[in-house]
């Protein structure tokens, strides 16, 4: 067991013991740079999350996606305002959108939620994706990881539901949410969009809105219609919510705890579910390391360099090239190792 630890090792050691356990004393100011380190993809954060890992997997991951200007902003803040009612240590993570042109609202959005956080069993934080290999998803993941062990009973994810975003707050939540208001269309175009497949429960918030109670019956409908979960145990509730004046968050959160109950009930359910969503990750992690390691030789850079203009006069094709790279890599792994 006598690894020799190089100086770097030993300090970086000691850097994160230092802020694991002011992460467990509840020490805000540690867990805002542990986020940060997660973010900047560092391998203190790395370092971090390994140590943390034993102290997750009890907490509830609620995501609460749609489409921009839903009011999921709105809807979180209520249901976090709920939720510390009742006693829970809640956080609230909100992933920034890739998009520049949303820069200024995010921006926006980031502040006056801070703002209205003076509770410090309330913790607030705009997610981006920075050096972060695997992209926001992963490292909102992981900041998940450390609120967890931060001890957060509760996350609450935003994301906004556009393109694949939809899809990956299914990797990140234990629960979604799916949030439409009146105006999203009708139901027919929901389907179309195919974002009622991530939904364990509808909100359809500004009920205070014309055209609420059609998209209700037409979610309705549209379920009972599709053979869509036909066979799953669970039918996702449609809740109905004025997030602006708090109406109906309580049977919101209601709804969400029965599906959080569900799955963590019989058959186990809520472990089959992270061990498929883990050996996705596990994937993931892989091909970030792998990646990261490929790249990290600097003699790569050259041979392709060197290798563009024979490729350009047809000398030896791209194809060849990049099989040679991977057989002197292989040949290199066989000379460290023999
Ligand atoms: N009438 C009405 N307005 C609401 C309701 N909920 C939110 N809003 C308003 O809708 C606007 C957008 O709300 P946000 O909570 O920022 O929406 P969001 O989905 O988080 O927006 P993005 O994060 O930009 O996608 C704000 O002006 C809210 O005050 C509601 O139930 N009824
Ligand atoms: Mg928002």
């Amino acid at each position: 067991m006598a690894v020799q630890q190089t100086g770097g090792e030993a300090q970086q050691d000691a850097e994160v013991r230092e802020l694991a356990e002011r992460l467990a004393g509840g020490d805000l100011r540690a867990v805002a740079r542990a986020i940060s380190l997660v973010e900047d993809g560092t391998p203190l954060g790395w370092g971090l999350l390994d140590r943390l890992y034993p102290r997750t997997g009890r907490a509830q991951r609620l995501g609460v996606t749609g489409p921009p200007g839903s009011g999921k902003s709105t809807l979180v803040n209520a249901l976090a305002q709920t939720l510390r009612e009742r006693g829970e240590r809640v956080a609230i993570l909100a992933v920034d959108p890739t998009s520049p042109f949303s820069g200024g609202a995010i921006l926006g959005d980031r502040v006056r939620m801070t703002a209205a956080t003076r509770d410090p069993d309330l913790f607030v934080r705009s997610m981006a994706s920075r050096g972060n290999l695997g992209g926001v998803s992963s490292a909102t993941y992981e900041a998940s990881e450390i609120l967890e062990a931060a001890g957060y009973d509760r996350i609450l994810i935003e994301t906004v539901g556009v393109g694949q975003s939809e899809l990956e707050i299914v990797e990140l939540a234990d629960t979604v949410a799916l949030v439409l208001v009146p105006e999203s269309g009708d139901a027919v175009q929901v389907m179309k969009a195919g974002i009622m497949e991530v939904a364990d429960l509808f909100v359809i918030n500004k009920y205070d809105r014309e055209g609420g109670d059609r998209l209700v019956r037409e979610l309705q409908l549209a379920m009972e219609l599709s053979d869509w979960r036909r066979g799953g145990a669970w039918a996702p509730p449609i809740c109905t919510t004025v997030a602006t004046r708090g109406e109906g968050v309580r049977e919101a959160l209601d709804a969400a705890e029965r599906h959080f109950a569900h799955l963590r009930g019989e058959h186990q359910r809520l472990t089959q579910v992270r061990a498929q969503k883990m050996q996705r990750r596990l994937r993931m992690l892989l091909n970030r390391v792998l990646l990261r390691h490929a790249w990290r030789d600097a003699r790569i850079e050259d041979q392709l360099e060197a290798a563009l203009a024979r490729i350009a006069a047809r000398e030896i094709s791209p194809y060849r090239w990049v099989q040679e790279v991977l057989q002197s890599w292989r040949r290199q792994g066989e000379e460290q190792d023999g």
